[in-house]
């Protein structure tokens, strides 16, 4: 069991759930966001704290032996906001984690770090990133960094490149990505349970037919996703309309973000 478990993030739509059912991993969960967090739960410390604000994520990281950091953009946006939370924020966490006690940690990255990559292409970690957006590309950094801290330093990361993390899949898009809350638990269960991590990228997807990622180099760790999208296409068929042929959402694995184009500050 983990002393402290750090949660960034913590108020977004995963951090909300993890703080739910992550409440056994830990003596103690420190959750921070930059938004509002309300009142400490039992075993749980609240601290908001922006990515961005290098003093404030020493004072974040210190005396945490697991990170689950979820902190961040999360889709496509203008470059200052993705630069405060994902490239400064990164560095910052980083940097603490250095100083303070070198924690695992696990980083949110996306399926939009090889989002150009079609859908008719199965792919693993060795291949060379195509992000689909500012946002992919500065998720690709936050690999990098990881990378960087665990060649030089020895820290372990799980670089988690996730699907769609929701309740149910909401395209038909996301049957072959989406992962579910219960399957990302056991995720986070493994990474901190493993005697070796390493610095691995894992597709962060649930067991879907339609899959198109290959995850086998980390059979080590011993995940085994339960779910599987599968169980809502006769739901989503008679709900919404599939996409045409043409359209980004069935051509290119991160979708609509292959067709948006820069947000202008
Ligand atoms: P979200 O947008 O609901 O939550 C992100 C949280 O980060 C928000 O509560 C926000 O206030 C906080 N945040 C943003 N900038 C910050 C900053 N500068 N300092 C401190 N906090 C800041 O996103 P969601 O869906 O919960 O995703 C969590 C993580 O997982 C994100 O890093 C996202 O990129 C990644 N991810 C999520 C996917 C999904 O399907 N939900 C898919 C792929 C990746
Ligand atoms: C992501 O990276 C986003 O954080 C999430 O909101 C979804 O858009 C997801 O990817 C997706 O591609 O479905």
């Amino acid at each position: 069991m983990l002393k402290r478990l750090l949660i960034t993030g913590a108020a977004g739509g995963i951090g909300q759930e993890m703080r739910k059912r992550l409440s056994h991993m830990a003596e103690i969960i420190r959750v921070s966001d930059k938004a509002a967090l309300g009142d400490a739960r039992p075993n749980e410390e609240v601290m908001e704290c922006n990515l961005a604000d290098k003093d404030a994520v020493f004072k974040l990281v210190e005396g945490c032996d697991g990170i689950l950091h979820l902190g961040g953009i999360s889709i496509e946006d203008s470059w200052t906001p993705i630069k405060d939370g994902n490239i400064d924020g990164i560095v910052n966490l980083y940097e603490a984690a250095r100083l303070l006690g070198q924690p695992r940690i696990i980083f949110a990255s996306t399926n939009h770090t090889v989002g150009f990559y079609r859908q008719n292409e199965r792919i693993d970690s060795k291949v060379y990133p195509q992000p689909d957006s500012l946002y992919g590309a500065s998720k690709v950094f936050g690999e990098a960094i990881a990378n960087v801290y665990h060649s030089k330093f020895g820290i372990e990361t799980a670089i988690v490149r996730i699907g769609s993390c929701f309740p149910e899949p909401q395209t038909h898009r996301q049957l072959s990505l989406w992962l579910s809350y219960r399957d990302f638990v056991s995720l986070v269960e493994c990474v901190f349970r493993a005697p070796r991590l390493g610095c691995p990228i894992i597709y962060g997807v649930s067991n879907n037919d339609s899959t198109w990622w290959d995850n086998r180099h980390v059979d080590y760790l011993g995940w085994a996703p339960k779910d599987n999208a599968e169980t809502f296409r006769t739901q989503l068929d008679a709900t919404l309309p599939r996409p045409g042929r043409d359209a980004p959402d069935a051509i290119y694995q991160g979708g609509v973000f292959t067709a948006d184009g820069i947000h202008e500050e």
